[in-house]
């Protein structure tokens, strides 16, 4: 990934970061609407300063506490995911003993190998995707394809930068649903179990640290820690730091 963007830029990390997507499209890893979700999510991570809110923060860890408690937790990556968070994901997956599947939204069988590779590459062991042989009960189209083994069997699924109604979908097939969303009145950060409202190349690796410490703790703790989370609240507060962040602006 060649580029010519100065380290001293104001906005290198970001203007890196949309490097990144450029070159995963030209890879055939993402679809060119990835790039438009991208910019979404860069208008809404500048509402938050960029940065970690401790309501993210709580929500990431309360995520956390669900993986470890999960009997068969899976990691659900689509393109954007892959191209800006695979080998976080690896990590994650290994602190919690959850399985990876590819699912997309624009399906192509090229692209979900394309993106089984680059998880392997990351480190990824036995990635899921490649063979669907189970559908996400009540969805049309190519996204409800997934294995029996992996999204149909989980009991708790990991989905950043999820579609809404895939979302609805799996939580009446009486699963948790951990949504990482930057923004919070998307239908699937209304609807999840939790919603972690953070950029995912922050969200995921504070998961996994989160999972780290939590990994030595009893399960009634982290049954406590699941219970006293209430997504609803969670929403409320990030919408209140974006507020505060426009309402504080003040220009030179
Ligand atoms: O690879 P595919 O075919 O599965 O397609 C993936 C995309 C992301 C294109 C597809 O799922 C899609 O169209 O998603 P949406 O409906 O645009 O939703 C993406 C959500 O993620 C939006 O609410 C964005 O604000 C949010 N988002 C974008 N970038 C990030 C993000 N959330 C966290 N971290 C980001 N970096």
């Amino acid at each position: 990934m060649a580029s010519n963007i100065p380290k001293d830029h104001p906005r290198y990390l970001s203007l890196m970061t949309r490097e990144r997507m450029a070159d995963a499209l030209k890879r055939g890893l993402i679809h060119e609407t990835g790039l438009i979700a991208h910019g979404r999510g860069e208008a809404f991570d500048y509402l938050l300063g960029e940065k970690t809110p401790d309501v993210a923060d709580e929500a990431a860890r309360v995520a956390a506490a669900h993986l470890l408690l999960a009997k068969n937790p899976v990691i659900s990556m689509n393109g954007n995911d892959v191209a800006l968070a695979a080998a976080e994901a690896v990590e994650l997956a290994g602190a919690v003993n959850a399985k990876i599947e590819v699912n997309l939204f624009h399906r192509s069988p090229e692209r979900v190998s394309r993106l089984v590779r680059e998880l392997e590459a990351a480190g990824g062991k036995g990635v899921l995707g490649e063979n669907p042989d189970a559908l996400v009960s009540g969805l049309s189209h190519d996204r409800a394809m997934c294995t029996t083994d992996g999204i149909h069997s989980a009991d708790v699924v990991l989905v950043p930068l999820e579609d809404g109604d895939r979302c609805k979908a799996l939580l009446k097939m009486g699963k948790t649903v951990i949504a990482i969303d930057l923004n919070p009145l998307s239908r699937t950060a209304r609807g999840a179990t939790v919603t972690i409202v953070d950029n995912i190349v922050r969200a995921i690796p504070n998961m996994t640290r989160h999972a780290k410490i939590l990994s030595r703790v009893d399960r009634e703790t982290l049954l406590e820690i699941t219970h006293a989370w209430d997504n609803e609240e969670g929403l409320r507060r990030v919408m209140e730091i974006m507020v505060q962040h426009l309402s504080q602006a003040s220009f030179p």
